[in-house]
Protein backbone atom coordinates (compact mmCIF):
# COMPACT_ATOMS: atom_id res chain seq x y z
CA UNK A 1 0.00 0.00 0.00
CA UNK A 2 2.34 2.83 -0.90
CA UNK A 3 0.06 5.10 -2.46
CA UNK A 4 -0.69 7.67 -0.34
CA UNK A 5 0.19 11.28 -1.78
CA UNK A 6 -0.16 12.97 1.90
CA UNK A 7 1.43 11.32 5.03
CA UNK A 8 0.86 12.30 8.54
CA UNK A 9 3.48 11.01 10.84
CA UNK A 10 2.59 11.72 14.89
CA UNK A 11 2.94 9.96 18.04
CA UNK A 12 -0.52 9.44 18.42
CA UNK A 13 -3.42 8.63 15.54
CA UNK A 14 -6.29 10.84 16.13
CA UNK A 15 -8.24 8.21 17.60
CA UNK A 16 -9.41 6.60 20.69
CA UNK A 17 -10.20 2.71 21.87
CA UNK A 18 -13.53 2.85 23.61
CA UNK A 19 -15.34 0.13 25.19
CA UNK A 20 -19.12 -0.10 24.41
CA UNK A 21 -21.81 -0.77 27.04
CA UNK A 22 -21.45 -4.84 25.86
CA UNK A 23 -17.69 -4.67 25.89
CA UNK A 24 -17.25 -3.98 22.42
CA UNK A 25 -14.13 -2.29 21.36
CA UNK A 26 -14.26 0.26 19.12
CA UNK A 27 -12.37 3.32 17.59
CA UNK A 28 -13.19 6.86 17.96
CA UNK A 29 -11.61 10.10 16.37
CA UNK A 30 -10.27 12.10 19.08
CA UNK A 31 -11.37 15.59 18.24
CA UNK A 32 -8.83 18.29 17.96
CA UNK A 33 -7.12 21.13 16.14
CA UNK A 34 -4.94 19.53 14.04
CA UNK A 35 -7.18 16.49 12.89
CA UNK A 36 -9.52 19.59 11.72
CA UNK A 37 -6.81 21.30 9.80
CA UNK A 38 -5.44 17.89 8.06
CA UNK A 39 -8.45 16.51 7.76
CA UNK A 40 -9.66 17.90 4.64
CA UNK A 41 -6.11 17.91 2.80
CA UNK A 42 -6.51 14.38 3.92
CA UNK A 43 -9.05 13.14 1.99
CA UNK A 44 -9.39 15.29 -1.16
CA UNK A 45 -5.26 13.99 -1.52
CA UNK A 46 -5.09 10.13 -0.43
CA UNK A 47 -3.73 10.50 2.99
CA UNK A 48 -2.40 8.42 5.37
CA UNK A 49 -1.79 8.85 9.05
CA UNK A 50 0.49 6.99 10.90
CA UNK A 51 0.84 6.96 14.93
CA UNK A 52 0.32 4.71 17.71
CA UNK A 53 -2.82 3.69 19.14
CA UNK A 54 -2.46 5.06 22.33
CA UNK A 55 -2.51 1.62 24.31
CA UNK A 56 0.67 -0.81 24.71
CA UNK A 57 1.13 -3.93 23.10
CA UNK A 58 -1.48 -3.51 20.77
CA UNK A 59 -0.62 -4.91 17.09
CA UNK A 60 -3.23 -3.44 14.55
CA UNK A 61 -3.63 -3.79 10.86
CA UNK A 62 -4.23 -0.07 8.77
CA UNK A 63 -7.94 0.52 9.20
CA UNK A 64 -10.19 3.39 7.55
CA UNK A 65 -12.10 5.85 9.59
CA UNK A 66 -13.66 8.93 8.49
CA UNK A 67 -12.26 8.19 5.05
CA UNK A 68 -8.66 8.93 6.77
CA UNK A 69 -6.44 5.70 6.21
CA UNK A 70 -4.41 5.17 9.68
CA UNK A 71 -1.56 3.36 9.95
CA UNK A 72 -0.93 2.14 13.78
CA UNK A 73 2.42 1.78 15.11
CA UNK A 74 2.79 -0.58 18.11
CA UNK A 75 4.75 -0.02 21.18
CA UNK A 76 5.58 -2.49 23.75
CA UNK A 77 5.35 -1.79 27.71
CA UNK A 78 8.53 -1.20 27.89
CA UNK A 79 9.17 1.40 24.81
CA UNK A 80 6.31 3.47 26.25
CA UNK A 81 8.15 3.67 29.26
CA UNK A 82 11.56 4.50 27.67
CA UNK A 83 10.78 5.92 24.50
CA UNK A 84 7.80 7.87 25.40
CA UNK A 85 7.63 8.31 29.14
CA UNK A 86 11.23 8.31 29.23
CA UNK A 87 12.90 10.42 26.03
CA UNK A 88 10.17 11.82 25.16
CA UNK A 89 8.64 12.94 28.42
CA UNK A 90 11.50 13.10 31.04
CA UNK A 91 14.13 13.90 28.83
CA UNK A 92 13.20 16.24 25.97
CA UNK A 93 10.53 17.85 27.27
CA UNK A 94 11.86 19.51 30.80
CA UNK A 95 15.01 20.37 28.66
CA UNK A 96 13.12 22.20 25.65
CA UNK A 97 11.23 24.08 28.64
CA UNK A 98 14.00 25.63 29.79
CA UNK A 99 15.17 23.04 32.45
CA UNK A 100 11.85 23.99 34.98
CA UNK A 101 12.02 20.55 35.92
CA UNK A 102 15.81 18.43 35.77
CA UNK A 103 15.82 16.36 32.34
CA UNK A 104 16.70 12.43 32.89
CA UNK A 105 19.81 11.10 30.57
CA UNK A 106 19.63 7.44 30.18
CA UNK A 107 21.21 5.95 27.53
CA UNK A 108 18.60 2.67 27.79
CA UNK A 109 16.00 5.94 27.01
CA UNK A 110 17.76 7.27 24.12
CA UNK A 111 18.52 3.67 22.58
CA UNK A 112 14.87 3.19 22.56
CA UNK A 113 14.21 6.67 21.36
CA UNK A 114 16.09 5.49 18.26
CA UNK A 115 14.17 2.26 17.81
CA UNK A 116 11.20 3.52 17.96
CA UNK A 117 11.54 6.57 15.40
CA UNK A 118 13.08 4.20 13.25
CA UNK A 119 9.53 2.06 13.15
CA UNK A 120 7.34 5.25 12.29
CA UNK A 121 10.07 5.77 9.72
CA UNK A 122 9.44 2.96 8.29
CA UNK A 123 5.28 2.70 8.24
CA UNK A 124 5.85 6.29 6.68
CA UNK A 125 7.87 5.19 3.75
CA UNK A 126 6.16 2.22 3.29
CA UNK A 127 2.84 4.19 2.40
CA UNK A 128 3.87 7.28 0.84
CA UNK A 129 2.98 7.28 -2.46
CA UNK A 130 6.39 8.69 -5.27
CA UNK A 131 7.31 12.03 -5.15
CA UNK A 132 4.51 12.38 -2.06
CA UNK A 133 4.19 14.56 0.93
CA UNK A 134 5.58 13.28 4.69
CA UNK A 135 4.48 15.78 7.49
CA UNK A 136 6.20 14.71 10.85
CA UNK A 137 5.19 16.13 14.08
CA UNK A 138 6.83 16.77 17.08
CA UNK A 139 9.44 16.15 20.03
CA UNK A 140 8.75 12.22 20.31
CA UNK A 141 9.95 11.81 16.67
CA UNK A 142 12.74 14.17 15.83
CA UNK A 143 15.05 11.29 13.92
CA UNK A 144 11.89 10.87 11.40
CA UNK A 145 12.84 13.37 9.07
CA UNK A 146 16.35 11.99 8.37
CA UNK A 147 15.49 8.31 8.73
CA UNK A 148 12.64 8.69 5.79
CA UNK A 149 14.76 10.86 3.55
CA UNK A 150 17.50 7.65 4.13
CA UNK A 151 14.63 5.21 3.02
CA UNK A 152 13.07 7.37 0.53
CA UNK A 153 14.71 10.69 -0.94
CA UNK A 154 11.76 10.78 -3.53
CA UNK A 155 9.18 12.59 -0.88
CA UNK A 156 9.33 15.60 -0.02
CA UNK A 157 9.35 15.79 3.88
CA UNK A 158 8.28 18.45 6.44
CA UNK A 159 8.43 18.87 10.40
CA UNK A 160 6.86 20.68 12.91
CA UNK A 161 8.14 21.40 16.25
CA UNK A 162 5.16 22.00 18.69
CA UNK A 163 6.98 22.51 21.71
CA UNK A 164 9.95 25.29 22.19
CA UNK A 165 13.67 25.19 21.09
CA UNK A 166 15.67 25.71 23.68
CA UNK A 167 18.76 28.44 23.63
CA UNK A 168 22.15 26.74 22.67
CA UNK A 169 23.33 26.65 25.97
CA UNK A 170 20.64 24.51 27.27
CA UNK A 171 20.41 22.26 23.88
CA UNK A 172 24.23 21.79 24.31
CA UNK A 173 23.49 19.50 27.36
CA UNK A 174 21.99 17.32 25.21
CA UNK A 175 24.28 13.99 25.02
CA UNK A 176 22.71 13.36 21.60
CA UNK A 177 22.57 16.84 20.22
CA UNK A 178 23.92 16.17 17.23
CA UNK A 179 22.11 13.25 16.03
CA UNK A 180 18.88 15.32 16.99
CA UNK A 181 20.44 17.99 14.93
CA UNK A 182 20.73 15.81 12.47
CA UNK A 183 17.42 14.12 11.97
CA UNK A 184 15.76 17.49 12.21
CA UNK A 185 17.76 18.28 8.82
CA UNK A 186 16.58 15.47 7.48
CA UNK A 187 13.04 17.64 6.57
CA UNK A 188 13.02 19.82 3.68
CA UNK A 189 10.87 22.25 6.02
CA UNK A 190 11.57 22.62 9.82
CA UNK A 191 8.57 24.39 11.26
CA UNK A 192 8.82 26.14 15.08
CA UNK A 193 6.28 28.34 16.62
CA UNK A 194 8.24 31.45 17.44
CA UNK A 195 11.07 33.47 15.34
CA UNK A 196 13.10 32.48 18.56
CA UNK A 197 12.70 28.72 18.51
CA UNK A 198 14.06 29.05 14.88
CA UNK A 199 16.66 31.08 15.34
CA UNK A 200 18.17 28.97 18.57
CA UNK A 201 17.47 25.67 16.17
CA UNK A 202 19.87 27.36 13.65
CA UNK A 203 22.47 28.33 15.97
CA UNK A 204 22.67 25.15 17.40
CA UNK A 205 23.41 23.88 13.70
CA UNK A 206 25.93 26.55 12.70
CA UNK A 207 27.13 25.90 16.03
CA UNK A 208 27.33 21.91 16.23
CA UNK A 209 27.31 20.86 12.60
CA UNK A 210 29.14 23.93 11.14
CA UNK A 211 26.94 23.94 8.14
CA UNK A 212 26.36 27.42 6.45
CA UNK A 213 23.35 29.09 7.46
CA UNK A 214 21.96 32.08 5.55
CA UNK A 215 18.60 32.91 6.76
CA UNK A 216 16.38 30.57 7.41
CA UNK A 217 18.16 28.36 4.86
CA UNK A 218 20.90 25.92 6.14
CA UNK A 219 22.89 24.23 3.59
CA UNK A 220 23.35 20.28 4.04
CA UNK A 221 26.53 18.33 2.70
CA UNK A 222 24.97 15.41 1.38
CA UNK A 223 27.04 11.92 0.62
CA UNK A 224 27.18 11.68 -3.11
CA UNK A 225 29.87 15.27 -2.85
CA UNK A 226 26.81 17.74 -3.29
CA UNK A 227 24.38 19.79 -0.92
CA UNK A 228 20.93 20.40 -0.22
CA UNK A 229 18.68 23.13 1.56
CA UNK A 230 16.61 22.83 4.79
CA UNK A 231 14.21 25.68 5.50
CA UNK A 232 13.49 26.38 9.48
CA UNK A 233 11.51 29.41 9.92
CA UNK A 234 7.86 30.11 12.39
CA UNK A 235 4.72 28.98 11.35
CA UNK A 236 2.88 29.86 14.73
CA UNK A 237 0.15 27.37 15.28
CA UNK A 238 -3.38 28.30 16.16
CA UNK A 239 -7.13 26.91 16.45
CA UNK A 240 -10.13 25.14 14.39
CA UNK A 241 -12.56 28.16 15.14
CA UNK A 242 -15.35 27.37 13.75
CA UNK A 243 -16.21 24.71 16.19
CA UNK A 244 -15.18 27.15 19.35
CA UNK A 245 -17.31 30.18 17.95
CA UNK A 246 -20.39 27.88 17.16
CA UNK A 247 -20.35 26.34 20.60
CA UNK A 248 -19.97 29.99 22.47
CA UNK A 249 -23.26 30.92 20.66
CA UNK A 250 -24.97 27.72 21.30
CA UNK A 251 -28.50 28.67 23.97
CA UNK A 252 -27.13 25.30 26.49
CA UNK A 253 -23.61 26.49 26.80
CA UNK A 254 -24.48 29.84 27.35
CA UNK A 255 -27.09 28.68 29.94
CA UNK A 256 -24.33 26.21 31.51
CA UNK A 257 -22.39 29.61 31.69
CA UNK A 258 -24.73 31.17 33.77
CA UNK A 259 -25.51 28.43 35.89
CA UNK A 260 -21.67 27.61 36.70
CA UNK A 261 -21.34 31.56 37.40
CA UNK A 262 -24.31 31.25 39.95
CA UNK A 263 -22.99 27.45 41.60
CA UNK A 264 -19.89 29.58 42.50
CA UNK A 265 -22.31 32.22 44.51
CA UNK A 266 -22.42 34.67 41.90
CA UNK A 267 -18.85 36.28 42.52
CA UNK A 268 -18.36 39.52 40.88
CA UNK A 269 -15.74 37.81 38.69
CA UNK A 270 -14.25 34.68 38.41
CA UNK A 271 -10.93 34.02 37.27
CA UNK A 272 -9.96 30.84 35.32
CA UNK A 273 -6.70 28.55 34.64
CA UNK A 274 -7.23 25.75 32.03
CA UNK A 275 -4.24 23.21 31.82
CA UNK A 276 -2.89 20.34 31.92
CA UNK A 277 -1.50 19.54 35.22
CA UNK A 278 2.10 19.93 33.92
CA UNK A 279 4.96 21.98 35.46
CA UNK A 280 5.75 23.84 32.26
CA UNK A 281 2.24 26.00 32.49
CA UNK A 282 3.13 27.85 35.67
CA UNK A 283 0.26 26.60 37.97
CA UNK A 284 2.25 27.06 41.12
CA UNK A 285 3.15 30.73 40.60
CA UNK A 286 -0.68 31.34 39.88
CA UNK A 287 -1.61 29.99 43.06
CA UNK A 288 0.47 31.38 44.70
CA UNK A 289 -0.07 34.96 43.37
CA UNK A 290 -3.63 34.33 43.98
CA UNK A 291 -2.92 33.04 47.44
CA UNK A 292 -1.20 36.25 48.63
CA UNK A 293 -3.68 38.75 47.24
CA UNK A 294 -6.58 37.27 49.58
CA UNK A 295 -3.93 37.27 52.25
CA UNK A 296 -3.13 40.52 51.51
CA UNK A 297 -6.66 41.58 51.71
CA UNK A 298 -6.82 42.49 47.90
CA UNK A 299 -9.26 40.26 46.79
CA UNK A 300 -11.80 38.87 48.84
CA UNK A 301 -13.43 35.24 48.14
CA UNK A 302 -16.72 36.79 48.61
CA UNK A 303 -16.05 38.63 45.21
CA UNK A 304 -13.82 36.67 43.19
CA UNK A 305 -13.12 32.90 42.82
CA UNK A 306 -10.65 31.33 40.93
CA UNK A 307 -11.61 28.43 38.84
CA UNK A 308 -8.65 25.69 37.75
CA UNK A 309 -9.13 23.11 35.85
CA UNK A 310 -6.00 21.13 35.85
CA UNK A 311 -6.63 18.06 33.40
CA UNK A 312 -4.91 14.47 34.59
CA UNK A 313 -1.55 14.32 32.26
CA UNK A 314 1.69 11.74 32.12
CA UNK A 315 0.79 10.22 35.61
CA UNK A 316 3.75 8.14 35.31
CA UNK A 317 6.21 10.45 35.69
CA UNK A 318 7.63 11.02 38.69
CA UNK A 319 7.75 15.11 38.03
CA UNK A 320 4.33 15.28 37.31
CA UNK A 321 3.26 13.35 40.41
CA UNK A 322 5.40 15.69 42.81
CA UNK A 323 4.07 18.54 41.28
CA UNK A 324 0.23 17.30 41.95
CA UNK A 325 1.07 16.75 45.21
CA UNK A 326 2.80 20.36 45.64
CA UNK A 327 -0.66 21.88 43.73
CA UNK A 328 -2.96 20.09 45.96
CA UNK A 329 -1.40 21.37 49.34
CA UNK A 330 -1.57 24.87 48.25
CA UNK A 331 -4.91 24.24 47.08
CA UNK A 332 -5.77 23.06 50.24
CA UNK A 333 -4.08 25.89 52.37
CA UNK A 334 -5.23 28.60 50.50
CA UNK A 335 -9.11 27.18 50.69
CA UNK A 336 -8.46 26.04 54.14
CA UNK A 337 -7.50 29.80 55.03
CA UNK A 338 -9.66 31.50 53.56
CA UNK A 339 -13.25 29.39 52.51
CA UNK A 340 -16.50 30.36 53.50
CA UNK A 341 -19.51 27.87 54.09
CA UNK A 342 -20.98 29.96 50.45
CA UNK A 343 -17.72 30.68 48.64
CA UNK A 344 -14.82 29.24 47.88
CA UNK A 345 -10.92 30.57 47.17
CA UNK A 346 -10.36 28.00 44.68
CA UNK A 347 -12.26 25.21 42.84
CA UNK A 348 -9.39 22.80 41.61
CA UNK A 349 -10.64 20.40 39.02
CA UNK A 350 -8.40 17.39 38.75
CA UNK A 351 -10.31 16.22 35.74
CA UNK A 352 -10.83 16.43 31.86
CA UNK A 353 -14.14 17.51 30.06
CA UNK A 354 -15.89 17.64 27.28
CA UNK A 355 -15.49 20.64 25.03
CA UNK A 356 -19.27 22.30 25.99
CA UNK A 357 -17.99 22.39 29.21
CA UNK A 358 -14.58 24.03 28.14
CA UNK A 359 -16.66 26.78 26.26
CA UNK A 360 -19.38 27.05 28.61
CA UNK A 361 -15.74 28.05 31.49
CA UNK A 362 -14.43 30.38 28.78
CA UNK A 363 -17.90 32.63 28.45
CA UNK A 364 -18.14 32.39 32.37
CA UNK A 365 -14.86 34.04 33.21
CA UNK A 366 -13.77 37.40 33.55
CA UNK A 367 -10.31 36.90 33.64
CA UNK A 368 -8.26 34.04 32.19
CA UNK A 369 -4.90 33.75 33.64
CA UNK A 370 -2.59 31.94 31.45
CA UNK A 371 1.00 32.28 33.33
CA UNK A 372 2.91 29.47 31.78
CA UNK A 373 6.89 29.87 32.57
CA UNK A 374 7.43 28.05 28.92
CA UNK A 375 5.07 27.02 26.44
CA UNK A 376 5.46 26.67 22.64
CA UNK A 377 2.43 28.47 21.70
CA UNK A 378 -0.74 27.51 24.23
CA UNK A 379 -3.84 27.30 22.46
CA UNK A 380 -6.34 28.03 25.51
CA UNK A 381 -5.60 31.62 25.00
CA UNK A 382 -6.81 31.58 21.34
CA UNK A 383 -9.66 29.38 22.48
CA UNK A 384 -10.63 32.09 25.32
CA UNK A 385 -10.15 34.77 23.12
CA UNK A 386 -12.04 32.92 20.00
CA UNK A 387 -15.46 32.31 22.28
CA UNK A 388 -15.68 36.35 23.60
CA UNK A 389 -18.16 37.13 20.68
CA UNK A 390 -19.16 40.02 23.37
CA UNK A 391 -15.64 41.75 23.37
CA UNK A 392 -15.69 41.26 27.37
CA UNK A 393 -13.45 39.29 29.57
CA UNK A 394 -9.09 39.26 30.20
CA UNK A 395 -6.58 37.90 28.99
CA UNK A 396 -3.63 37.78 30.86
CA UNK A 397 -0.71 35.82 28.89
CA UNK A 398 2.70 34.96 29.78
CA UNK A 399 5.60 36.28 27.66
CA UNK A 400 7.19 32.77 27.49
CA UNK A 401 4.27 31.46 25.28
CA UNK A 402 4.15 31.30 21.43
CA UNK A 403 1.10 32.92 21.64
CA UNK A 404 2.64 36.10 22.94
CA UNK A 405 3.90 37.09 19.98
CA UNK A 406 0.66 37.58 18.32
CA UNK A 407 -1.72 38.31 21.05
CA UNK A 408 -0.20 41.76 21.80
CA UNK A 409 -3.52 42.88 23.18
CA UNK A 410 -3.49 40.68 26.54
CA UNK A 411 -2.06 42.25 29.73
CA UNK A 412 1.55 40.81 29.94
CA UNK A 413 2.89 39.09 32.52
CA UNK A 414 6.14 37.15 33.47
CA UNK A 415 5.08 34.30 36.26
CA UNK A 416 8.61 34.56 37.86
CA UNK A 417 7.54 38.05 39.32
CA UNK A 418 5.23 37.40 41.35
CA UNK A 419 4.19 40.61 42.34
CA UNK A 420 4.32 41.72 38.45
CA UNK A 421 1.76 38.73 38.53
CA UNK A 422 -0.62 40.19 41.51
CA UNK A 423 -0.21 43.60 39.45
CA UNK A 424 -1.09 41.84 36.32
CA UNK A 425 -3.90 39.84 37.91
CA UNK A 426 -5.50 43.34 39.80
CA UNK A 427 -5.23 44.64 36.37
CA UNK A 428 -7.57 42.57 34.73
CA UNK A 429 -9.83 42.57 37.82
CA UNK A 430 -10.28 46.26 37.89
CA UNK A 431 -10.27 46.90 33.74
CA UNK A 432 -13.25 48.59 32.69
CA UNK A 433 -15.64 47.50 30.04
CA UNK A 434 -14.30 50.16 27.52
CA UNK A 435 -10.77 48.98 27.76
CA UNK A 436 -11.70 45.07 27.67
CA UNK A 437 -13.73 45.26 24.71
CA UNK A 438 -10.88 47.59 22.95
CA UNK A 439 -8.45 45.04 23.66
CA UNK A 440 -10.53 41.85 22.73
CA UNK A 441 -11.82 43.26 19.47
CA UNK A 442 -8.11 43.20 18.43
CA UNK A 443 -6.90 39.87 19.92
CA UNK A 444 -10.20 38.54 18.37
CA UNK A 445 -9.27 39.54 15.11
CA UNK A 446 -5.57 38.41 15.02
CA UNK A 447 -7.26 34.49 16.29
CA UNK A 448 -10.01 34.45 13.91
CA UNK A 449 -7.88 35.89 10.71
CA UNK A 450 -4.89 33.31 11.54
CA UNK A 451 -7.23 29.91 12.12
CA UNK A 452 -5.19 26.57 12.04
CA UNK A 453 -6.54 26.34 8.35
CA UNK A 454 -4.32 29.38 8.00
CA UNK A 455 -1.58 27.47 9.44
CA UNK A 456 -1.43 24.27 7.84
CA UNK A 457 -1.81 26.08 4.50
CA UNK A 458 0.98 28.32 4.93
CA UNK A 459 3.20 25.61 5.81
CA UNK A 460 2.12 23.14 3.00
CA UNK A 461 2.76 26.25 0.63
CA UNK A 462 6.59 26.74 2.10
CA UNK A 463 6.96 22.95 1.11
CA UNK A 464 5.52 23.17 -2.16
CA UNK A 465 8.12 25.62 -2.76
CA UNK A 466 10.91 23.18 -2.15
CA UNK A 467 9.83 20.98 -4.30
CA UNK A 468 9.39 23.10 -6.74
CA UNK A 469 13.01 24.04 -6.57
C1 LIG B 1 1.38 21.41 22.98
C2 LIG B 1 2.35 22.54 23.33
C3 LIG B 1 1.10 24.05 21.78
C4 LIG B 1 -7.07 20.81 28.18
N1 LIG B 1 -7.81 20.27 29.16
C5 LIG B 1 -8.95 19.83 28.59
C6 LIG B 1 -8.90 20.13 27.22
N2 LIG B 1 -7.73 20.72 27.00
C7 LIG B 1 -7.31 21.19 25.67
C8 LIG B 1 -7.29 22.70 25.56
C9 LIG B 1 -6.33 22.89 24.39
C10 LIG B 1 -5.38 21.71 24.55
O1 LIG B 1 -6.01 20.75 25.38
C11 LIG B 1 -4.08 22.12 25.22
O2 LIG B 1 -3.32 22.84 24.31
P1 LIG B 1 -2.15 23.81 24.75
O3 LIG B 1 -1.67 24.53 23.55
O4 LIG B 1 -2.69 24.75 25.79
O5 LIG B 1 -1.04 22.92 25.45
P2 LIG B 1 -0.30 21.46 25.25
O6 LIG B 1 -1.21 20.35 25.53
O7 LIG B 1 0.89 21.55 26.13
O8 LIG B 1 0.15 21.40 23.70
C12 LIG B 1 1.64 23.88 23.21
C13 LIG B 1 0.29 22.83 21.37
O9 LIG B 1 1.01 21.62 21.57
C14 LIG B 1 -0.11 22.92 19.88
O10 LIG B 1 0.98 23.05 19.04
O11 LIG B 1 0.26 25.19 21.76
O12 LIG B 1 2.53 24.93 23.50
O13 LIG B 1 2.84 22.38 24.67
O14 LIG B 1 -6.98 22.75 23.18
O15 LIG B 1 -8.58 23.20 25.36
N3 LIG B 1 -9.89 19.84 26.35
C15 LIG B 1 -11.00 19.23 26.85
N4 LIG B 1 -11.11 18.90 28.17
C16 LIG B 1 -10.12 19.19 29.08
O16 LIG B 1 -10.26 18.89 30.26
N5 LIG B 1 -12.02 18.94 26.02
Amino acid sequence: MSDAEFVVVANRLPVDRVVGPDGEEEWRTSPGGLVAALEPMMRSARGAWVGWPGQPDVELEPFEINGIDLVPVSLSADEVEDYYEGFANDTIWPLYHDVIAPPQYHREWWEAYVKVNRRFAEAAAAVAAPNGTVWVHDYQLQLVPQMIRELRSDVTIGYFHHIPFPAHGLYAQLPWRDQVLRGLLGADVIGFQRAQDATYFLTAVRRRLRHDVKGSAVTIPTDDGGTRTAVARAFPISIDTAPYLELAARPDVRARAAEIRASLGNPKKILLGVDRLDYTKGIRHRIKAYGELLEDGQLSVEDVTFVQVASPSRERVDAYVHLRDEIELAVGRINGDHDTMGHTAIRYLHQGYPREEMVALYLAADVMLVTALRDGMNLVAKEYVATRADNRGVLVLSEFTGAADELRQAVRVNPHDIAGLKDAIMTAVAMPPAEQGKRMRSLRRRVLENDVNAWSSSFLRALDEVRKR
